[in-house]
Parts: structure tokens; C-alpha cells; sequence
């Protein structure tokens, strides 16, 4: 069967599904077509699932929602971070010039790259939002390396499936399938509205995801690893937010 015929059968199939309240029914839909989030066990489980195979089907290669520069928020909120711990406070005390982000996991040649590495790689800006689950958002530009540059340099095995991406804060980490991490606009990012990127922003580096909630764009991003898997990480539920009672995929 074509690409196109398989998505148009799958996407009747969730709709008709969706529309009958046959939860059950897409999930299995979605089990078939391997589009089972890792959060897809308990009471919201057959949601989530509906949700990602839904917007995984009908546009996971759109583009993030852009806006003109003069949208660009004035007074952009930085939502409350748990204050930095020492090994943070150490890396700021230099001026951030030994923070590596190490690459490693599925990839055939782990690395570690320095901030100088990240500048050196083709490096863009997209205008985005920040939207948070609790409802405010704000515009910024954000500038930094696309993440599929340095998935490229590394050579990320086929048999991947997610990519996780942890914080120096022990908490925050976060994980997105290779639909996300391959998107043009997932980027490690290093500056903000022309300037680096504000430690409160998440400075040194952070992992913008602009096509999904705030939340899974993490700040202060130390390592990358690749994985066919996400049952030993964690709970084994795709990230730290469906440990919290959030969605793993948070797609807008
Ligand atoms: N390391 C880390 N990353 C984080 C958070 C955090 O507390 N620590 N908060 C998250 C949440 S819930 C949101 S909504 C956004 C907020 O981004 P902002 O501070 O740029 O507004 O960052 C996300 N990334
Ligand atoms: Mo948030």
C-alpha cells in the first residue's frame, strides 16, 4: 500500500473511531501502526494514545507556528526554576566554558560538544512561542543549532526511536520521538532576541520544542542519549512529566 493510501485508511480509521468514543478501538489502530506513546498505560493511556497517533498521522513534518517580529513579547515570563544547584553555580562562575553536552545511547560515535562546538555548526532562528500548560505563553526568537545537526555528526543508529535529554537539574528531563528530534525547528538553542540565552531562560543551552508545550522544552541541557526504548529510564513512562501526572507527548 502507498504512504498516502496507508495514512488516508489510518486517519479514517481514527476519526471514525474517535468520532463512536471507540478509544479502545484507535488505540488498537495505533498499536498496529507502532504509535503507542510511553505513556500509554493507565485511565488517560487510550487518550494520549488517540492524541499522538492522531497528530502524528495527519502533520508531524509542519512546520512550528511562526510569528512576525514585531510579536516579539516585551516582557517575556520566565517560569519559576527550581534555584540552581552547585554544579550549575560552578559552571557560572566560569562563564559557562567547560558546560559539554555529551551525546551518547544508539549513535555510532558518542561525542561531547562544547558551547564553541555548537556555535560552529549551521546555526538558525525561528520566532516561536513558549506556551505553558498553565495557560500563558509569550513570543521570542531563539537562536541555536538545529538538534538534527548534531544527530547527523554522531550518526543516530536506525533502530532509534526516542531521543532523551536531561537537565542539570536532576528533575527535568524529557524525551521525543525522531518525528520531533529530525523537525527543522528542534534546536539546541543559545540565544534569545539577540543575545545569549538568559541563565532564567534556560542558559547556557536549551532544548527548544516549539511544537509542543513549554514543558518539554528544557533548560540547562548537559547530555543527550538515543534509545529504541524508554522502559529503563525513569518509570519507563517517556519523560518526568507522566511521573507528575502530565502528558508525555504535549503537542500544540
Ligand atoms: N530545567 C528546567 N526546564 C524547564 C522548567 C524547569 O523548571 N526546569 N520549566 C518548564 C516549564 S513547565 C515551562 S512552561 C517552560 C517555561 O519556559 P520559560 O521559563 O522560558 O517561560 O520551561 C520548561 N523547562
Ligand atoms: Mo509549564
Amino acid at each position: 500500500m502507498s504512504n498516502i493510501s496507508r495514512r488516508k485508511l489510518i486517519t479514517a480509521g481514527l476519526a471514525a473511531t474517535a468520532g463512536l468514543g471507540g478509544v479502545a478501538a484507535a488505540a488498537h489502530l495505533a498499536r498496529r501502526y507502532g504509535l503507542i506513546p510511553p505513556d500509554h498505560g493507565g485511565i488517560y493511556g487510550p487518550g494520549e494514545t488517540l492524541t499522538y497517533a492522531a497528530q502524528r498521522i495527519l502533520g508531524a513534518h509542519a512546520p512550528a507556528r511562526q510569528f512576525p517580529r514585531s510579536m516579539i513579547s516585551k516582557d517575556p515570563f520566565a517560569n519559576e526554576t527550581a534555584p540552581p544547584n552547585d554544579a550549575f553555580k560552578r559552571h557560572q562562575a566560569v562563564g559557562f566554558r567547560d558546560w559539554s553536552l555529551n551525546v551518547d545511547g544508539m549513535v555510532a560515535h558518542p561525542a561531547s560538544f562544547s558551547l564553541a562546538d555548537l556555535r560552529s555548526l549551521p546555526v538558525r532562528s525561528q520566532i516561536t512561542e513558549v506556551a505553558c500548560e498553565e495557560g500563558w505563553s509569550y513570543i521570542a526568537e531563539w537562536t541555536g543549532t538545529p538538534l538534527v545537526e548534531v544527530l547527523n555528526i554522531v550518526g543516530v543508529l536506525p533502530q532509534t526511536r526516542y531521543i532523551v535529554y536531561f537537565s542539570i537539574q536532576p528533575d527535568w528531563w524529557e524525551s521525543i520521538d525522531m518525528a520531533d528530534a529530525l523537525h527543522p525547528h528542534t534546536f539546541l538553542t543559545l540565544g534569545m532576541n539577540d543575545g545569549d540565552l538568559p541563565v532564567r531562560f534556560g542558559g547556557p543551552l536549551r532544548l527548544r520544542v516549539p511544537r509542543q508545550l513549554g514543558y518539554k522544552s528544557v533548560k540547562y541541557i548537559t547530555r543527550i542519549t538515543a534509545t529504541d526504548s524508554m522502559k529503563h529510564f525513569g518509570k519507563g513512562l517517556g519523560s518526568a512529566s507522566p511521573e507528575g501526572g502530565y502528558a508525555w507527548y504535549a503537542g500544540i
